[in-house]
């Protein structure tokens, strides 16, 4: 039996998609390793994923379809062939959409796999239904939008810049969990005597990197940026002449900085007006400043306003001009190089239907009008906000609920029907990453075990079950890929011809970064006003308060959302489910490390372990990692204290951006 190495891709929702070498006998993948020629990630692996084949290859993966066989939730399930399975969904469908319309039936897809054609497909089978349609803005489409509303179009900095950048503001991004291959190029100029400064409201995971953490009160970033802006000015540090030929409206904007002082700002992020002003000066007095943005600071019901300013202020002092310095992690630049509209076919959709936002799903599924609901490549019932809202929603009897999954998740258990799901090595696919300029694509390198099937191959049955005669719908996997890469990829056009042969064969690119030197905007200047908005002058916007402590999420560098809960190996090192206390929080509310702790709000109460951190904002609470229900103290996590409101801009998630209180659990003595 011969040994090999294929090359694939790492399909997790992760900024730098990065390169993998697969060492497989064609049947089961043996060994998965860094690729080093891939150009973003050049060899780096994390830890999440040195071991995949043991995730690949887990015994406790669902290898064929499943029915119901006990209430919703118990996890009791019987298998099924698929024909069978298809023909219960396809004929409840069928009955819904003549008795009560599509309109009853809903999908929810995420980020479980990031390649194009995986990721995508399932909208198209739901649009040419005329089901619910899905506003998937669960992430950072806040940051996005604010990112928009200055700049247009333009390109962000292009992170194979960022070794050219002299000074580093890693602000709001925990780039050891997430951003590991960026972080190596910031380290490397650490050696070059580069600063790396951290703005945070937890830094202990990334103090080692970094020459200072900044501690902030969550949401409240706009103002940080405000009292720096009003510091360059009055200093004579902001590139007035760049701003006035390149912006519109500096004038007006800078009549309103006068009153935003650091000790103005002080009281609202708790970072000390000294601070601010020494911050503000050493960022001024830098040539190639780069801010690498995360999305933390934006999943805040004044999110898109904070990612405004903090663009305004990337371009305040000319930093723009030079390679290396700017914001970086905030273009939509990668989505170019593939049109996803020719996978989702939105086309298909003959009349509008009823839009539902992902994060308001809890409230969508405990209406009527719903009826039936199809998961795949998502776990809402760990991922979106109002848990216990989401949880009662897909427990009702009359929701017909179908879930695509490799394991038994916490929304599994609540399906009528649960379909065996492929990995990534066992399908074809393309990929872009958000957080680099890469295109690649990686061909199936092992059959799927058993009944296990791709998203594609899954939808294509559902659509022939349907009775779709679309011809899209009788297309192969490898046709699909070869029409995304080869026919219908615009934005690819510097590729030859020679180059998409090798790309389909399992290959990465490097793609150019979209320009950033000319202003992608209707007059070719930025907006510091934007009249199309209804706050078209930036400010500081005031958040609520309600309670007193502000929750966060954290990721951490053993999970990744909820994809590797079933991962043996990771789950261990992630502890009990812990909840980081800042001392003096803790010491008002007797909490000592190490004790069981309630926090709650008027949506739920869920039990942590508490962890005491200096390094955590005065404020603010953190929950760190996406963890699963059956890890859980009383049958919740932190998803369960997150409203389902939304970001002023973008549609997007306020996970960060919620009130809470905390109390220690006093428990029975055995
Ligand atoms: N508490 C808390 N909640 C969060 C976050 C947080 O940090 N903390 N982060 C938020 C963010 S930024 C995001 S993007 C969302 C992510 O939210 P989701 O996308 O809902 O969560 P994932 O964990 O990515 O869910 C992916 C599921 O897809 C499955 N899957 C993987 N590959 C495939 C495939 O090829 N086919 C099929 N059918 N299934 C597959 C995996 O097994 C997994 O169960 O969560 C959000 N929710
Ligand atoms: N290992 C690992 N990698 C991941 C993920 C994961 O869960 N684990 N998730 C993936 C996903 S879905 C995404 S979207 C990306 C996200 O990657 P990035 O966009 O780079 O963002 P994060 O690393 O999530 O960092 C968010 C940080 O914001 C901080 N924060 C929260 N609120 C505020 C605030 O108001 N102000 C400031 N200054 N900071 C704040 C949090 O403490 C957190 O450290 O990472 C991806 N990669
Ligand atoms: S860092 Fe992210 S993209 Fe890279 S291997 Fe790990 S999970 Fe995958
Ligand atoms: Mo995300």
């Amino acid at each position: 039996m011969s040994i090999y190495q294929k090359k694939s891709i790492c399909p997790y929702d992760c900024p730098s998609a990065c390169g993998l070498l697969i060492t497989t006998d064609g049947k089961r993948v043996l060994k998965v390793d860094g690729d080093p020629e891939h150009p973003a990630s050049l060899g780096v692996l994390c830890r999440k994923m040195r071991r995949y084949e043991e995730d690949v290859h887990s015994p406790e993966r669902i290898l064929t379809p499943l029915k119901r066989t006990g209430p919703k939730g118990s996890g009791a399930f019987a298998p099924i062939s698929w024909e069978e399975a298809v023909s219960r969904i396809t004929d409840r469908w069928q009955t819904l959409i003549r008795t009560y319309g599509p309109e009853t039936i809903a999908y929810c897809y995420y980020s479980g796999v990031m390649s194009s054609i995986q990721r995508h497909c399932c909208e198209a089978l739901f649009h040419r239904m005329g089901a619910c349609e899905l506003v998937k803005t669960l992430c950072s489409s806040a940051k996005g939008a604010g990112y928009v509303s200055v700049v247009g179009n333009t390109g962000c900095l292009d992170p194979r810049e960022l070794k050219d950048s002299d000074l580093y503001l890693v602000w709001g991004s925990q780039m050891i969990a997430t951003r590991l291959p960026a972080l190596k190029t910031l380290t490397n100029g650490k050696k070059s005597e580069k600063k790396i400064i951290q703005i945070e409201v937890y830094g202990e995971p990334m103090a080692g990197y970094c020459d200072e953490t900044i501690l902030i009160r969550p949401g409240a970033d706009g103002a940080l940026a405000l009292a720096m802006m009003q510091v360059l000015v009055q200093e004579g540090l902001a590139d007035e002449a760049y701003l006035r030929e390149n912006g519109n409206g500096y004038d007006e904007f800078r009549k309103t900085l006068p009153p935003c002082t650091p000790e103005w700002a002080e009281p609202i992020t708790g970072v000390p007006a000294e601070t601010i002003r020494r911050l503000a000066r050493l960022y001024g007095n830098a040539k190639a400043p780069a801010i690498i943005l995360g999305s933390g600071n934006s999943r805040h019901r004044n999110g898109g306003m904070t990612v405004r300013l903090i663009t305004i202020l990337s371009l305040f002092t000319g930093a723009w001009k030079h390679p290396g310095g700017g914001l970086c992690g905030a273009a939509p630049f990668s989505g170019s190089y593939i049109d996803n509209t020719r996978i989702q076919r939105p086309d298909f959709r003959k009349t509008p239907a009823r839009r539902i936002n992902i994060n308001q799903l809890a409230s969508a599924l405990n209406e009527t009008p719903l009826r039936s609901l199809y998961v795949c490549g998502a776990n809402p019932a760990n991922s979106v906000s109002d848990q216990k809202a989401i949880l009662k929603g897909l427990a009702r009897e009359d929701l017909f609920t179908v879930v695509h999954e490799r394991f038994l998740t916490d929304t599994a258990r609540f399906a009528d029907i649960i379909l065996p799901a492929s990995f990534s090595v066992e399908q074809s696919d393309c990929y872009t990453a958000y957080g680099y300029c890469t295109l690649a694509a990686a061909p199936k390198i092992i059959d799927p075990p058993k009944e296990a099937r791709s998203n594609w191959d899954t939808v294509k049955l559902l659509a022939a079950g349907m009775g779709y005669e679309d011809a899209y719908f009788k297309r192969t996997e490898e046709e699909m890929l070869e029409r995304i890469l080869k026919k219908e990829t615009p934005a690819s056009a510097c590729l030859s011809d020679a180059d998409r042969d090798m790309l389909i064969k399992g290959a990465a690119f490097s793609m150019p970064c979209s320009d950033r030197r000319t202003f992608h905007t209707e007059n070719g200047r930025f907006f510091f006003i934007n009249p199309t908005l209804e706050e078209a002058v930036p400010r500081y916007l005031p958040f609520e308060e309600e309670l007193p402590l502000r929750l966060v999420s954290v990721p951490s560098a053993c999970t990744l959302n909820t994809v590797f809960q079933f991962n043996g190996r990771l789950e261990p090192e992630n502890g009990p489910l812990t909840l980081i206390l800042n001392p003096e929080d803790a010491a008002e509310r007797d909490i000592r490390e190490g004790d069981r702790i309630l926090a709650y709000n008027d949506l739920a109460e869920v039990e942590f372990y508490a962890h005491i951190s200096p390094r955590i904002a005065k404020g603010a609470a953190a929950s760190v990692g996406t963890r699963g229900i059956s890890q859980s103290l009383n049958g919740l996590t932190a998803n369960a204290l997150h409203h389902a409101r939304l970001s002023d801009l973008g549609e997007a998630t306020t996970m960060n951006d919620n009130g809470i209180e905390v109390r220690r659990v006093h428990l029975p003595q055995p």
